[in-house]
């Protein structure tokens, strides 16, 4: 085994937790934590049965991402092959996932990792199907921006709609990874790394909370159905989000957010950035024809 690869410390998953305090020690700890019963049975199937049905919508109007999951490594796949989806921007997909762009016992453990101002970067249903593959190990926040950054800057949270296990392709995440020094993506997905990164098993309305620097990807799903989650991540809010949602938030979805949830979503500016002409004015209700100061002459 290469050596940077054996001197890399591993740890066992945090236990489930409901405590808040608890599971704040967790992420320091692991840079992970597993947080129970966060949404009820009912939000569960609520979610559950949107997103089949948007599954199959998006699959009968040929729209949205279909994968197997191992593109990352640069390998093709057939259409067939192509079991999963990754359903993109729920905030346009249906009200029962608006709750979760501040959830109240998740947001506090966002901004334990990285800070009081936070912004989503993006909301989206990972759908794997039985059958897929593997994708490369990865961190979320790298190279999300060009140079690599020794602080989280960014957080991510994985709603479980389905049960998650070995047999499904639970999510893998290798705990503790997040104090590692910097890998490159070939060490990164060795197969003494790979190893490490094992399917985790927890009942669905569990969220897993990660920071930006832990590595993990998904599971083979071998279990003959659908598993999905819902990952919802969120930045510092210097950093360029993964979805525009100014430009991308349908109108009578804007109508339905609270002002908390708007400024997360980044319609409003954070001290002087994201405003104009030297103000922080909100971008929401901004027309800029109308209001940019343009040349002008005495
Ligand atoms: O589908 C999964 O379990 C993992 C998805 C993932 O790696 C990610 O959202 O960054």
């Amino acid at each position: 085994m290469n050596t940077q690869v054996k001197d890399l410390p591993i740890m066992d998953y945090p236990p489930l937790t409901e405590d808040l305090e608890e599971a704040k020690e967790h992420l320091d700890l692991y840079g992970m934590a597993l947080i129970k019963n966060v949404l009820s049975t009912d939000e569960v199937d609520q979610m559950d049965n949107r997103l089949t049905e948007q599954f199959y919508g998006e699959e009968k109007f040929k729209v949205g991402s279909k994968v197997r999951g191992d593109e990352g490594f640069g390998v093709e796949s057939s259409e067939e092959e192509k079991v999963s989806r990754l359903v993109w921007n729920l905030i346009n997909k249906g009200d029962c996932f608006l709750k979760l762009i501040d959830h109240p016992k998740i947001l506090p453990l966002i901004q334990h990792i990285i800070g009081e101002r936070v912004c989503l970067c993006s909301m989206g249903a990972h759908m794997n199907g039985s059958g897929n593959e593997r994708m490369a190990l990865h961190q979320d926040q790298w190279p999300l921006v060009p140079h690599p950054m020794e602080f989280p800057f960014m957080a991510n949270v994985m709603y479980l709609i389905s049960d998650n296990s070995l047999e499904n392709g639970g999510t893998r995440l290798i705990p503790g990874s997040h104090k590692w020094p910097l890998l490159d993506y070939k060490t990164a997905n060795s197969e003494e790394v790979q190893k490490m990164a094992v399917s985790l098993s927890a009942p669905k309305g569990t969220a897993i909370v990660w920071e930006g620097r832990v590595w993990h990807g998904n599971g083979l799903n071998r279990s003959g159905s659908i598993r999905s989650n819902i990952s919802t991540a969120f930045l510092q809010p210097w950093v360029k989000p993964q979805e525009y949602h100014q430009y991308s938030i349908r109108e009578e979805v804007i109508e339905r957010l609270s002002e908390k949830q708007k400024h997360i979503l980044g319609f409003s500016a954070f001290g002087t950035l994201g405003g104009h002409d030297g103000s922080s004015v909100s971008p929401a209700e901004f027309d800029p024809n109308r209001e940019s100061i343009g040349i002008l002459k005495p």
